[in-house]
């Protein structure tokens, strides 16, 4: 049955009457041609309700443009090669309010808005944590009303879906444009050119200008992004490549020569495929580095030409106020190639001297740092860079020269430090471009993402720097959307807060939760908590069943660790945790059994697919869950499951459902993590390490109530050291837990590499880098502790409930206004 059947179409958009709704819904389903008009399936359902919703963005979205156009605010840019969105059906009804109207128009035509919502794919622009907190902001920033957007790349097909076949993770590409995006509106007036390769040309009046080469076009992609009961909708504007009709060469094809006429199409089309393609050959380093110089230059254009647009008369030059009107923040050095290309657009397109367009580009951008991993500080080889874009690298060079001068004739002292804080490594084996030293030359402002990472920046990554310009360093604790993260993930739990709290602000005033430790001791609250809970875990549970065939019981305990598998983060420690405690059950007398706490680990993440080690770490954990879930003995009191492609939509599952869970990075390697904040918002205990923004958690929501262990970040280079000098001691229980995989408890995989990688006495890959043997015992000691605190019903409640409430400041909210006020400057411009 079609959906004009069920009901009459009506073209425009109404968002309070579910009659009026679910007309426009039959509109969409006829008139939006993406479908034949027989079937009303829920997927067209999707579509049709989405594309209804969408609408109702526009006109917000128009609305926002012209007031922002009128208002001629400063405005925060903020560039980014990664957006984890997720789905957006649900936060977006949410956010305009209009989710009951919805639900009920929906069911007009059969469906339950959660099932329609169901079917959309996710957006998954992004790897993690980086791509994630991109998203939370747009969020944050559209909610306070902020003139800000994003700008991104439109990839075809995001982050891979992960499959674990019989060899552990397979990867296969993903589908979000396989149909199409109902929440994009390409715009066919917003196209700009961008070059590569070719060489400098100098006029006779010496100005320098880059020419030849090839040029392709970026064409914008706007995704409304609503801000939380407001009228404000920001943009978040993907950047997609295209070539036009005239690089299609119809002799050539006439011709037979099918590929070379359409050379230039595909080399558009490679651009924006995939995020991070593989980098491991020369041309996959050269497209990466296309990707991001694409990015950053369709984005300043865009940006240069809003900031002519809003005041004609700024075309003749007054490029002075441009750092009045517009930030840039680059966020980690993947735009970094904006510091050239703005110096170039200023010089060579605007005619500005290098003076002038230093100081406006040093006043207008900054640089937010997110790791402190030294391989993935980037570094670009300057003969790519050179060949690629031939007048960034003399730009880059002339930046460095100046540098040098600079600290050689104000910094005497300094001189000793030079080769190492230059943005230039020359050294003449493998000449490179630091990126992450441009930046820091170049942006008025750097930030770390929590206490301890910008504490770590100031004093070793970035402390030489900081004696030159002791002002440009902040910090900026990172933060989460509560929106998406417990208001609408958790419908359940955000009733009782809002019933207790007696109101719902707390949705855009997160430091409201801290009204609930007045009730940590209330059974009435308790009992709606407990119930809350169970609730989703038996969500969680019967997604877990769906996906991997496994049943667990909602009555043990959840205890979760999901994130990008990578050694520092030490899933492995994880898994041997597990592999001791299944040894240790198996040890036990039934009798001594039924005491356990019966305990289901479960572990998600995607293992980049050529870092071998964690694609090792994904094959142990399937293995060992075979084993243990099949043993009748102990599968009462363990079960071990592998989550399978971990993404936006399964945290939305997972985290309400979790009790415990597991942040155990070696201390100082994690710049903060953010899904932390999200599992302690939605009420679950953390076991972790003091890194990141733990040592802030734990602060938050009191030291009771957060399960400490672990070696502090101080502390791991002297543990090196030791380590080198072959004078660690390994504990018998971590030996006997290596030993009980080496053993072929679990299968006959050779897990001999990933097990030596814990041995030895030195060097990165071997002699345990990350320090897993070291904090192993005060691991499953803590882990012990857990078990035991949880008999304790009461008492876990409390922590949990403790857990939510200390949640306020990990609010992006509250990042964000920090960021507005501390580096960009800008203030809030709301439509009235
Ligand atoms: N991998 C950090 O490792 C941090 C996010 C967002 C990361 C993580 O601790 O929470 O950024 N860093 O700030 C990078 O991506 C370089 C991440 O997601």
């Amino acid at each position: 049955m079609s959906a004009a059947d069920k009901v009459k179409p009506a073209a425009s958009p109404a968002s309070e009457d579910p009659s009026a709704i679910a007309g426009n819904i039959s509109y969409h389903a006829q008139y939006s041609p993406h479908f034949s008009p027989l079937a009303f399936g829920p997927e067209q359902a999707f579509y049709a309700t989405a594309e209804s919703v969408r609408d109702h963005l526009l006109q917000r979205w128009n609305d926002t443009y012209l007031h922002f156009h009128k208002m001629d605010p400063k405005q925060t840019y903020y560039l980014s090669m990664e957006y984890l969105q997720g789905r957006a059906l649900t936060n977006a009804v949410g956010n305009l309010g209009i989710t009951g109207a919805y639900a009920d128009a929906v069911k007009k035509f059969g469906y339950e808005l959660e099932a329609v919502a169901g079917q959309e794919r996710d957006a998954a622009l992004g790897n993690g944590g980086l791509g994630r907190l991109a998203s939370c902001f747009l969020d944050s920033m559209a909610t306070l009303n902020l003139p800000s957007w994003g700008y991104g790349l439109r990839y075809r097909y995001g982050l891979f879906k992960q499959r674990i076949a019989k060899e552990g993770q397979e990867e296969i590409a993903e589908d979000w444009l396989d149909k199409f995006s109902p929440w994009e509106i390409v715009r066919h007036d917003v196209v700009y050119p961008i070059r590569f390769f070719g060489h400098v040309e100098i006029s006779p009046d010496g100005r320098r200008k880059w020419a030849g080469g090839e040029v392709l076009n970026a064409l914008a992609y706007d995704v409304p992004i609503p801000g939380y009961k407001t009228k404000n909708a920001i943009s978040l504007r993907l950047w997609d490549a295209k070539a036009t009709a005239a690089d299609f060469n119809l002799f050539q094809f006439n011709d037979g020569q099918y590929e070379s006429a359409a050379q230039l199409h595909s080399r558009a089309q490679q651009i924006c495929a995939v995020l991070y393609p593989g980098d491991a050959t020369e041309e996959g380093k050269l497209l990466r580095l296309k990707q991001q110089y694409f990015l950053c230059s369709a984005s300043l254009q865009d940006i240069i030409f809003r900031f002519k647009e809003r005041k004609p008369d700024r075309a003749s030059g007054k490029w002075s106020e441009f750092p009045s009107k517009v930030a840039v923040q680059m966020n980690d050095t993947h735009p970094t190639l904006a510091i050239p290309e703005l110096m170039r657009l200023l010089m060579d397109e605007e005619g500005l001297g290098w003076d002038e367009a230093w100081d406006v580009t040093n006043k207008t951008v900054a640089y937010t740092n997110h790791t402190v991993l030294p391989e993935a500080l980037e570094k670009w080889s300057q003969a790519v860079m050179r060949k690629l874009l031939p007048r960034h690298m003399e730009i880059i060079e002339e930046i460095d020269k100046r540098f040098r001068e600079m600290v050689i004739s104000t910094r005497k002292d300094m001189e000793g430090k030079i080769e190492s804080m230059r943005v230039l490594d020359n050294n003449p084996e493998k000449p490179v471009v630091r990126m992450a030293n441009l930046c820091v030359v170049a942006a008025h402002t750097v930030n770390g993402v929590a206490e301890l990472h910008s504490n770590i920046l100031k004093e070793e990554l970035f402390a030489d720097y900081l004696s030159i310009w002791p002002k440009k360093f902040q910090n900026k604790t990172n933060g989460i959307t509560p929106r998406r993260w417990l208001r609408f993930c958790n419908p359940e739990l955000s009733e009782i807060v809002t019933k207790w709290l007696k109101t719902d602000q707390w949705t855009s005033n997160l430091d409201l939760l801290t009204g609930l430790r007045k009730f940590a001791d209330d059974e009435k609250l308790h009992a709606e908590w407990a119930a809350a809970k169970l609730a989703s875990k038996k969500r969680l549970a019967k997604h877990v069943l769906d996906v991997t065939g496994i049943t667990i019981d909602p009555n043990s305990l959840f205890d979760i660790q999901i994130k990008r598998i990578h050694e520092y983060k030490r899933q492995l420690m994880n898994i041997l945790g597990a592999v001791y405690r299944y040894k240790k059950l198996k040890e036990m007398s039934a009798e001594e059994r039924q005491k356990v706490t019966p305990r289901t680990v479960m572990v998600g993440g995607k293992a980049f697919a050529t870092y071998t080690n964690a694609k090792r770490i994904v094959k142990l954990v399937n293995d060992v869950g075979a084993v243990v879930n099949n043993d009748a003995d102990v599968n009462k009191y363990l079960k071990v499951v592998f989550i399978p492609n971990y993404n936006v939509s399964v945290a939305e599952v997972l985290i309400p459902g979790s009790e415990l869970s597991q942040h155990i990075s070696t201390a100082g390697m994690e710049a903060s993590g953010t899904s932390n904040m999200k599992f302690s918002l939605n009420g679950c205990v953390i076991i972790g390490t003091l890194d990141g923004a733990n040592v802030e958690i734990r602060e938050e929501v009191g030291q009771d109530n957060f399960f400490l262990f672990g070696t502090k970040a101080d502390q791991i280079a002297g543990l090196r050291k030791e380590r080198e000098n072959g004078l660690f001691k390994p504990d018998p229980r971590f030996e006997e837990a290596k030993q009980f995989i080496r053993s072929g408890a679990f299968g006959t995989y050779d897990y001999t590499p990933l097990l030596d990688s814990l041995e030895g006495n030195t060097g990165f890959g071997r002699g345990d880098y990350f320090l897993v043997g070291y904090d192993f015992p005060s691991y499953i000691e803590t882990q012990a502790r857990v078990d035991e605190a949880y008999k304790d019903k009461k008492k876990w409640i409390k922590m949990s409930i403790l857990n939510t409430a200390g949640s306020g400041k990990f609010s992006s909210d509250r990042t964000i206004d920090q960021y507005a006020k501390e580096i960009w400057s800008i203030s809030a411009c709301p439509v009235p």
